[in-house]
């Protein structure tokens, strides 16, 4: 699959609080929250970054965004506000390649994030 840790997480090679998972995409929370609902949704695919995303991916990517409106709903912060990142690349913050949107909620998030 993968040999990230999100690659291991999505084989079920290491354990996660998993919220949502579908044939093509995992969802668990982020071990270090920055808020109180911190979700991300990775598609079981190993796309290290977005820059890797290909015109195939495209449902995917769809998908993906479907899936953390259903886990934003799930967790009871779809009404009140939540904010979907994805982080690309290294200037950006990104640690783990494997493409994964964040899922924040649960608190007021200041904009611009900074
Ligand atoms: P990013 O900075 O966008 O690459 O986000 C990576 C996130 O992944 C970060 O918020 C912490 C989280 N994370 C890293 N390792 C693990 C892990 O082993 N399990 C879980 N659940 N989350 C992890």
């Amino acid at each position: 699959m993968s040999d990230t840790i999100f690659g291991k997480i999505a084989s079920g090679e290491i354990s996660a609080d998993v919220v949502y998972e579908d044939e093509d995409l995992v969802a668990f929370r982020d071990i270090s929250p920055q808020a109180p609902t911190h979700i991300l949704v990775i598609p079981r695919k190993p796309i290290p970054t977005l820059n890797d995303a290909s015109p195939e991916d495209a449902e995917l990517l769809g998908r993906l965004l479907l899936a953390a409106a259903k886990v934003a709903q799930q967790a009871g912060i779809a009404e009140g506000g939540y904010r979907t990142v994805i982080n690309c690349n290294a200037g950006a913050g990104q640690t783990v390649f494997h493409l994964h949107l964040h899922v924040l909620g649960g608190r007021p998030l200041q904009w611009p994030p900074g």
